[in-house]
């Protein structure tokens, strides 16, 4: 459990009664999908997802709230990694702040005349971030909303991505890994998005 999270969402629990499949719901995720508002940086999660650039050398945004608050030997690791391509994903020690681990991707600028280009590497993003975070025991991982800002991702596009990602993620893998996944969202439009999308992608009972 994550008691520093207030979670603006908590999907409905699972009456503990029923057993086996249920009709439209995914039982699993009820207490394991999170809608946070809020600065990430503050999350004691074991792995944050920095929205990053392909330098993987800082920048404005979600970025450089980690860098900030990471302290300077976050860009000195970073500096060791040799950039990180669209889509693609690396991760480093989380230094100052108070997650174990930073997995910094790298999200697509929104081209509207290129959209499917622009969700594949959305995809990518969440896909490599989560196949790290396995490798690396990562129990409890928080997303920010990659591409939402200076990228221009659409806020409601870029959440349904994240969640059909995620979703599919946690039933290849049988949910036996991955306890808990939080989306973290800073601006309105995007509390209103994920609002939208999760139940969508983890309806409750
Ligand atoms: N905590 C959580 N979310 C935040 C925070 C924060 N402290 N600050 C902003 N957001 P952006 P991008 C949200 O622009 O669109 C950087 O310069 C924000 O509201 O940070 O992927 C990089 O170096 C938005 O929903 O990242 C790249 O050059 C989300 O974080 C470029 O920006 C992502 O917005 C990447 O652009």
């Amino acid at each position: 459990d994550i008691p520093s999270l207030s979670l603006l969402y908590k999907l409905n629990k699972l009456d503990a009664s029923r057993s086996g499949p249920v009709e439209g719901a995914h039982p699993f995720y009820n207490e394991q999908i999170g809608l946070y508002r809020g600065d990430i940086t503050k999350l004691d999660v074991d792995a944050i997802v920095n929205a990053a650039n392909e330098s993987l050398l800082g920048g404005g945004g979600v970025d450089g709230a980690i860098h900030r608050a990471a302290g300077p030997d976050l860009l000195e690791e970073c500096r060791t990694l040799q950039g990180c391509f669209t889509g693609e994903s690396k991760i480093t020690s989380a230094y100052e702040l108070p997650c174990k681990k930073v997995i910094h991707t790298v999200g697509p600028v929104y081209r509207a005349s290129s959209a499917g280009k622009s969700r594949a590497a959305l995809r990518g993003c969440y896909q490599s971030s989560l196949e790290l975070a396995l490798q690396h025991d990562v129990k409890t991982i928080a997303f920010s909303a990659i591409s939402t800002g200076v990228y221009g991702y659409p806020s409601l596009e870029a959440a349904e991505v994240a969640c059909d990602t995620v979703r599919r993620f946690m039933d290849a893998q049988g949910g036996l890994q991955l306890h808990k996944v939080i989306f973290v969202t800073f601006e309105e439009k995007d509390v209103r998005a994920y609002n939208r999308a999760l139940p969508q992608y983890f309806p409750p009972p």
